[in-house]
């Protein structure tokens, strides 16, 4: 089965009100299941530089990495490990394209990327994140955060310096403790869940979740969810009316019908036998 039948993806950029630049990147390649988003930062044109090294960088290799690995038959085990270096390295290798270019070239030093990826394969989704950019889901009418922030902010969440209420006012909150492409090597953050038919998965830059509330997120995609071209222009719009202090992006990925990945011949021999 073509991945692209199993997904409905919508996407927006915008530079929000106040930048001149819009230093997000998104890219979506609905063929393998991805969809990626970066928030870049650096002076003058540097932040978009970066995070469109990172969405370059991880499209064409996961794809190029996904062709090489098909045909080879895993179990299920084996596959999620091996789903999941495959995303490790790649995000390796985007962490490196940058690192270097902010080595090489002097208007580039510094510059630095936030990343989040789904990768839908095989009935689940695996999330990788760097930074404060975020992922959301809708189930059966619960919407909620999947990653967490490395942030400053989260830190002190984390610790009990602050409340969750106090950290809504707070200053600095844009400071990342991870960043793509400011060391030589990088340690993302990756999970695996399991995902089905009817959730809806969003991914967003900060610029969405600085200006506009969880829960007005929330209901947005509920009462939107039908039509996510819309939906995302709704959200950009919403952080926009608040202010658009920032650069806004957002990705909605519904998922239509179940995905499961090819079992090979021998297991589908076993399969038959049953
Ligand atoms: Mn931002």
């Amino acid at each position: 089965m073509d991945l692209k039948q199993a997904f409905d993806i919508a996407t927006c950029t915008d530079p929000g009100i106040v930048r001149a630049h819009n230093e997000d990147s998104i890219a979506a390649d609905a063929a393998n299941g991805l969809v990626v988003l970066a928030d870049g930062m650096g002076g003058y044109n540097a932040g978009e530089v970066a995070s469109g090294i990172a969405t370059t960088v991880i499209t064409t290799e996961v794809a190029r990495a996904l062709a090489a690995a098909a045909g080879h038959a895993k179990e299920d085990e084996d596959r999620r490990a091996a789903t999941e270096n495959l995303v490790r390295e790649q995000v390796l290798k985007a962490n490196t394209s940058i690192y270097q270019a902010a080595q090489s070239q002097p208007q580039y030093a510094g510059m630095g990327t936030t990343l989040v990826l789904c990768l839908f394969y095989d009935n689940r989704v695996m999330v990788a994140h760097i930074g404060d950019s975020r992922v959301y889901r809708l189930r059966d009418g619960v919407f909620m955060q999947v990653t967490r922030d490395h942030s400053l902010l989260q830190e002190q969440i984390d610790s009990g310096l602050i409340t969750r209420e106090q950290a809504k006012h707070a200053q600095h909150k844009n400071l990342v403790t991870r960043a793509l492409g400011i060391d030589p090597t990088v340690e993302p953050e990756i999970h695996d869940y399991d995902a089905k038919p009817g959730d809806v998965y969003l991914l967003c830059s900060d610029g969405l979740c600085d200006m506009v509330t969880d829960d007005d997120i929330g209901l947005t995609v509920q009462a939107l969810g039908a039509n996510l071209k819309l939906a995302v222009q709704q959200l950009v719009q919403m952080a926009n009316d608040n202010g658009g202090r920032d650069n806004v992006s957002v990705i909605l990925v519904r998922i239509l019908r179940e995905y499961p990945a090819n079992r090979g011949v021998v297991s589908k021999f076993f399969a038959w036998l049953k």
